[in-house]
């Protein structure tokens, strides 16, 4: 199959695709049978074993699932505004929103990663990528918030990231487009060895986890798709999926489905350090946001970064190797033991496993077959480890159990394919409902996975839940895999479309969640951290509101003198230092969310009144028998009104 012509894609892309759908999920019944349903049942008050996060794809966020019930305990926001928790709504967390192109109220979320220490999931942080405008953030799981977003310059459609090196030390973030490195006005049609993919690094501080875009790898002008990093003995090396190695800029599903064979990239970033130290570097112009959210001030801030180190591969030997793989592969998956790299090409028959000994190997004995743009080409067989036949129809992406057993999705198949390391052959496979992309086993993409199962995201759902008009639920699908062969245990619908997901022992997490916040380690340039300093003060047409809130009232609750015209910040401080105790506020016609305080923490909201009258604010979240007696009024005079500020609490 040296050409793939226009029809014989679209065969593959919709035919297949059709088909699979129209399987009945009535050979499920697995499913239905007690022990499935014993093995997901987690009793009332009981927890799950793991946590699971699952991204939310276009809805730019990432949520927190229980396994094996399928629970939804929480919804992070992460890139996209969230009226819910005032995410991006409220002053404090504007600023993480911020980038080059301004305040950016959404992306598209793929691929989380937890760090690691040693190889193995600690369950410090998760860290997901933007692909749209090119981003990367990093969640504190202390608080499951998401508590910075760097955003990466010379990028675009950052999808091959967000995946982090065994001690943490880099999260890596490829570029999918290739563009003009520095961006600028020229003709499309000269794409062709004048655009560059850069592949960025990213350190993370081990102290406090800040994240520093170390240097961009500028790689030729091809579309990187997915990525990992090497482990135990290729730790130091981070493996990318290509493919247009054709370069083209349009039609691309025939234009970028020509050659037999793209590449994965291996990249040596021990070696990069070292060219880092030795100078060997240019230091070219960039634009970018750095925004960090402050735990104590609870408020975040955005700097504008200036410059990034960039490495060209060509001028740096040993720095980048291509190990041809077949027909525009998408995932690109390391083994536990990091000895086999697993190309999934799209559009390929058999399954490619690269060795990285072999790599090791011909590299050491310089048997290359050419070059691209200075970067050497390995040859197909001397870096081969083996090749699974003919699993299944478009493959995705890959995880492994850490009992010598991989786990490949098929997209057109519609199904999860279990196959062993080392001799290739395929020994179970299990049908999907319906188009499998990513799957995910708990430590999956590290040297310990917990191999207990393996969850099944899919693209297409169908006839598998209630409908709900045009727009159908999503689904990700729970496998037992500590048997020989894989059993279904439950379908659960998902938020927005998941891609990729990242798994841990819940005994990981749990000791490290945080129950409030210390009032007294509250830094908020406007808290209220006792009663006494409860006030309100104007400064020309701006009204500050020094608030304060506890169980079942505001401090003040009544305040006159505020005026049409008037911008009104209301700085509310949740005085409770008990678990399980947020309060909410908002006030009739503000344009904006309403706050969602926790205990100890303090946010602000703005309030432009634009109409006379007595207007009321109340407490949002149900928080204790009179939480509908939390209420308070304001009073908006004419804006010719010469009438006082004045506030109080309880004073009839
Ligand atoms: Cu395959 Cu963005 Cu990882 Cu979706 S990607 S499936
Ligand atoms: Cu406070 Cu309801």
């Amino acid at each position: 199959m040296k050409r793939l012509n226009y029809f014989m894609i679209a065969l593959i892309t919709g035919l297949f695709l059709v088909t699979s759908c129209n399987q009945q999920g009535n050979n499920s019944n697995g499913a239905l049978s007690s022990s499935a349903a014993e093995k997901v049942y987690v009793a009332p008050g009981e927890h799950d074993d793991y946590y699971a996060f699952i991204s939310g794809g276009f809805s730019g966020q990432l949520s927190v699932y229980g396994l094996p019930s399928g629970r939804l305990f929480k919804v992070i926001p992460v890139f996209s505004q969230d009226a819910e928790k005032a995410w991006g709504y409220n002053e404090e967390t504007k600023p993480m929103l911020n980038t080059s192109h301004g305040f950016i109220p959404w992306d598209d979320s793929h691929h989380p990663d937890i760090s690691q220490t040693n190889g193995e999931v600690d369950g410090r942080y998760v860290f997901i990528n933007g692909n749209n405008t090119p981003r990367i953030a990093k969640i504190d799981l202390s608080v499951f918030e998401t508590t910075e977003i760097i955003e990466i310059p010379n990028s675009a459609g950052n999808h091959s990231s967000a995946f982090v090196t065994e001690n943490t030390e880099y999260v890596v973030a490829g570029t999918r487009f290739s563009v003009p490195v520095p961006q600028r006005d020229m003709s499309i049609k000269e794409y062709k060895g004048n655009f560059k993919g850069a592949l960025s690094f990213i350190s993370v501080d081990p102290e406090d986890g800040e994240m520093d875009l170390s240097f961009q790898v500028l790689m030729p002008g091809f579309d990187y798709d997915l990525s990992h990093p090497g482990r135990g003995a290729s730790h130091g090396w981070f493996f990318f999926t290509t493919y247009n190695t054709e370069e083209a800029s349009t039609l691309m599903e025939v234009n970028a489905s020509q050659n037999d064979k793209d590449f994965i990239a291996a990249v040596n970033w021990k070696k990069a350090e070292e060219y880092i130290a030795q100078g060997k570097f240019k230091t070219i112009p960039a634009n970018y946001a750095h925004n960090v959210y402050d735990e104590e001030t609870h408020t975040a801030t955005s700097t504008m970064k200036k410059e990034v180190r960039v490495l060209d591969p060509a001028e740096c030997p040993g720095l980048v190797y291509f190990l041809p793989t077949p027909k525009s592969p998408h995932g690109c998956d390391v083994d536990p033991s990091g000895e086999y790299i697993v190309g999934n090409g799209k559009l390929s028959a058999d399954l490619t496993v690269h060795s990285f000994t072999k790599m090791i190997d011909a590299i050491e004995n310089q048997k290359f077959d050419g070059e691209a743009y200075g970067i050497p080409i390995l040859k197909f067989e001397d870096v081969l480890a083996g090749t699974v036949n003919q699993p299944g129809l478009g493959p995705l992406h890959t995880e492994f159990d850490g009992k010598g057993n991989a786990y490949t999705t098929f997209f057109i198949s519609s199904e999860v394919v279990k196959w062993k390391l080392g001799t290739w052959e395929v020994v179970d496979r299990k049908p999907t409902y319906y188009s499998v992309g990513h799957l995910m086993i708990p430590g999956g993409n590290s040297r310990k996975p917990f191999g207990e199962y393996v969850l099944a995201m899919n693209k297409i759902t169908k006839d598998r839940y209630l409908p709900t008009g045009p727009e159908v639920t999503q689904s990700a699908q729970l496998y037992d895999i500590s048997g020989e062969k894989m059993e279904l245990l439950l379908d659960f619908p998902t938020v927005g479309e998941p891609h990729y997901a990242a798994g841990i022992a819940a005994d990981l997490v749990k000791p490290r969640s945080k129950k409030i916040f210390n009032l007294t380690d509250n830094k908020h340039a406007y808290a209220t951290t006792s009663d006494a300093d409860v006030r309100v003060e104007r400064d020309g047409k701006e009204v500050h509101i020094y608030m304060t809130m506890i169980r079942s009232h505001f401090n003040p609750d009544n305040i006159e003198g505020i005026k049409v015209g008037d911008k009104v910040y209301f700085h509310v401080t949740n005085l409770e230092q008990d678990y399980d105790v947020p309060h909410g506020v908002s006030i009739i016609g503000a344009n904006t969310s309403e706050l969602l305080i926790m205990p100890g923490q303090t946010e602000t909201f703005v309030w432009e009144p634009k109409q006379v009258g007595v207007w009321p604010f109340y407490c949002t979240d149900f928080c204790s028998a009179l939480h509908q007696e939390m209420q308070g009024y304001i009073r908006v005079s004419p804006a010719d009104s010469n009438l006082d500020l004045t506030w109080s609490l309880g004073e009839d």
